[in-house]
């Protein structure tokens, strides 16, 4: 059990939510001295930064944006008087990548792992009716014991730098928003909610988890607000007639509201949005509603200009505007689990999500998408750290698993992203991740991690843990591109044709599969970087998954350009976008729109 609430920020009869998302001072801590120097009961100079934010695409300094180290933030917080007797806690949607939290000078909270909620209480420090000081000691550095890994190294100047092991700009910060939240002492702390179909009836399996021992009454309204069902005490079953199910890209909410009572007196509401569906695999099949669903979409980033991996609320809405344009049907949540408005917004939209856990870099590389596929071996799960990094990774499962496990979006959990798999060591670390995710989901969603290229079927010791096996692929790209396309199908083929061998009655997906594309270059006939070689990268890899009756989803690399370290891999960024980074269409995004909108949903059934 964590020691907070997971729950969303929202205002009810007994709760209050009031953003802090605004300018905060902020500054570079580069001697690392603001302990020392009592920064925690206010922080030096008048800068003033955006939250939610990276810090770093705001200045025109290189030393700003390369930074690595401690950097702080502080606001100045009203804590109404009505709100004394309460718990009162400052709530960050996610500091990148660990951070100190102290009100008023008082140390409350330490969190690390940069893409997860965690609430600060500063219940018994707060002043009330009063301004109260709020500061963040927050630190950006890349080690091999926290998620995602890499490395810090000092240059010959006496800076710090980071060497990501992944392939995206270590961007970090207060990232998401940031929420000072009132609920009382005795309230609701987590929802468990699981489903069962029958014929046009629906069971909703409830548990509600709470801090005390006053009953508790739920009720299930409808999208018009009309009860549909409603339950007495902390577990139990809502039997709802004639249920609307919540269907791929035709989904449909129901309001959960949970109650603890005291007679007629509310001591604590909370409302949640749900939906009835059920998600199974099933031979190689993944069932929706007991239906096959073939998945068609992408693996995305939180990445925009300026704002960096800042929640974009305006990007997040062009973003599902271009997916269903396309004719999409869901994305994974590569490499680390997005704000939770993105889920908020799939749960509306009937999007499907793959959540993945930060796990990215569990392979020593300072290029990954390269030296991953030579062959090469780093030992990574045989490091004497390891059982710390094993340890963040079950806490960002945890974390993960707990915030995000009542969206009816998320459907299958993806707990690692090309780690090492050809050693054994990898075998036991793989199986108390892949466990304690079966413990934590009581809905059982399938689980799955993404295959690096060299993780082959001859060579990976660990694919046997996925419930769906998830590739990415790069035949045409990395290996054999241009004019040699023709023996990467084949080379393509031969490892799919070794999959299939094996037999394993497990569906197959591509988590990954893409060729970096300048929006301004075209060249007739292609050459690679082209948009015309995207095009006919794109042909030969979908005729290959047409090939394959246990290929059942298919989800690019990436949705759009993205931003990278820099090197002579990566021209300012990561190309391979379908959309550039400013969201608009590659010639290849209308090849794929009339691919995804002739292929059924039940596609290859
Ligand atoms: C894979 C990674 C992804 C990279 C991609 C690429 O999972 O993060 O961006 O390949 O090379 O190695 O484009």
């Amino acid at each position: 059990m964590l020691e907070y609430s997971m729950l969303y920020p929202r205002n009810t009869v007994s709760r209050r939510a009031v953003s802090l998302d605004g300018m905060w001072k902020f500054c570079l801590d580069e001697k690392a001295v603001g302990e020392s120097e009592n920064w925690q009961n206010g922080i030096p100079g008048q800068e003033v930064i955006p939250v939610p934010a990276s810090f770093q695409d705001f200045y025109t300094e290189k030393d700003i944006r390369e930074y690595a180290g401690d950097f702080w933030y502080e606001k100045e917080v009203f804590v109404p008087g009505e709100w004394e007797g309460q718990q009162i806690q400052v709530r960050f949607g996610a500091a990148t990548h660990r951070a100190v939290v102290y009100v008023n000078g008082i140390q409350t909270a330490e969190h690390e792992g940069g893409f997860l909620p965690f609430c600060a209480d500063a219940t018994d420090i707060v002043r009330y009716n009063a301004w109260n000081k709020v500061v963040v000691k927050v630190n950006n550095e890349l080690t091999v014991t926290n998620i995602p890994c890499g490395q810090t190294i000092t240059l010959p100047n006496g800076k710090k730098m980071c060497k990501p092991y992944f392939d995206f700009f270590n961007y970090s910060g207060l990232q998401r928003s940031v929420y000072l939240t009132a609920i009382p002492k005795e309230s609701v702390f987590d929802l468990d909610l699981n489903y069962e179909l029958d014929g046009s009836n629906a069971k909703v399996y409830y548990t509600v988890h709470t801090t005390g021992e006053s009953p508790v009454v739920v009720e299930l309204l409808d999208a018009d607000g009309t009860k549909a069902a409603e339950g007495n005490g902390k577990e139990g079953v809502l039997e709802v007639a004639d249920a609307h199910l919540w269907k791929v890209r035709n989904a449909y909410l129901y309001t959960l509201v949970v109650r603890i009572v005291d007679d007629a007196d509310i001591i604590d509401e909370y409302t949640q949005e749900i939906g009835i569906r059920t998600v199974e695999v099933k031979d190689t099949s993944i069932l929706i509603n007991g239906e096959p669903v073939y998945l068609r979409g992408f693996g995305k980033h939180e990445d925009s200009d300026i704002l960096g991996r800042g929640f974009n609320i305006g990007m997040m809405k062009r973003d599902f505007e271009l997916m269903k344009w396309i004719g999409a049907n869901s994305f994974r949540t590569s490499h680390y689990p997005y704000s939770e408005e993105i889920y908020q917004m799939a749960d509306r939209e009937g999007f499907l999500i793959i959540d993945e856990v930060p796990a990215v870099g569990l392979f020593e590389s300072l290029m990954n998408f390269m030296e991953a596929s030579t062959g090469k071996q780093t030992a990574f799960f045989e490091k004497e750290t390891t059982p710390i990094l094993l340890k963040a990774h079950l806490k960002a499962v945890e974390e993960m698993i707990t915030r995000d496990k009542n969206h009816p979006c998320v459907i299958a959990w993806s707990l690692l992203n090309e780690p090492e798999t050809t050693n054994d060591s990898a075998v036991p670390y793989f199986k108390a991740v892949f466990d304690r995710a079966h413990e934590l989901d009581i809905q059982k969603r399938p689980r799955t991690f993404a295959l690096v290229m060299n993780s082959t079927p001859d060579k990976c010791k660990c694919y046997q843990f996925s419930d769906i096996v998830a590739l990415n692929r790069y035949y045409g790209w990395y290996v054999c591109g241009g004019n040699e396309i023709c023996t990467a199908e084949v080379m393509f083929r031969k490892e799919m044709d070794g999959w299939k061998a094996l037999n394993l009655n497990k569906p197959f997906i591509f988590t990954e599969y893409g060729a970096d594309t300048l929006a301004s270059e075209h060249k007739l006939p292609s050459v690679m970087w082209s948009q015309e070689y995207q095009n006919e990268y794109l042909d030969m890899t979908h005729e290959v998954f047409d090939s394959y009756d246990f290929i059942k989803g298919e989800q690019i690399w990436n949705f759009a350009d993205f931003q990278t370290t820099e090197g002579i891999m990566r021209v300012n960024g990561n190309k391979k976008g379908v959309f550039t980074r400013q969201r608009q269409p590659k010639d290849v995004a209308y090849k794929l729109k009339q691919r995804w909108e002739s292929l059924p949903l039940d596609y290859k059934k």
